[in-house]
């Protein structure tokens, strides 16, 4: 017997220069999770958008570690089979400095041992170039800049 239960989970952002969103995920049984939402207050075009390890906002977006990467790989695009379970690529702002949010993915469930539940999502301040920019940091954070927004991943009822 397979019994699909959808859970359901949000994450408020916020951060130091007015830039917030809410986020909101679901998944149904074993399936993708969907990611929904928006950013407001960015800058127009790209910016990194990641699950982060930790749920800790304590000193801010810094105190949420580096992306969810529970496999051990390097860092890449959210289409890479070698990506970081975070790695969820760009959202893009428009030039009223709104993004919106519609991602599907595979790898970044609601339950079980690598549950993104109680981790955070960070929005960064420029582009993530999805570990081809050839700087020393594209194969860790994607050279992605300042973290600008976070939240906590949290279940919804
Ligand atoms: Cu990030
Ligand atoms: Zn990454």
């Amino acid at each position: 017997q397979i019994t699909h239960t959808m859970v359901k989970a949000v994450a408020v952002l916020t951060g130091s220069e007015g830039v917030k969103g809410t986020i909101f995920f679901t998944q149904e049984g074993e399936g993708p999770t969907t990611v929904t939402g928006s950013v407001t207050g960015l800058k127009e075009g790209l910016h990194g958008f990641h699950v982060h390890a930790l749920g800790d906002t304590t000193n801010g977006c810094m105190s949420t570690g580096p992306h969810f990467n529970p496999a051990g790989h390097v860092h890449g695009a959210p289409e890479d089979e070698i990506r970081h379970a975070g790695d969820l690529g760009n959202v893009t702002a428009g030039v009223d400095g709104v993004a919106s949010i519609n991602i599907t993915d595979c790898h970044i469930p609601l339950t079980g041992p690598n549950s993104i539940v109680g981790r955070a999502v960070v929005v960064h301040g420029d582009a993530d170039d999805l570990g081809k920019g050839g700087h020393e940091l594209s194969k860790s954070t994607g050279n992605a800049g300042a973290r600008v927004a976070c939240g906590i991943i949290g279940l919804q009822g």
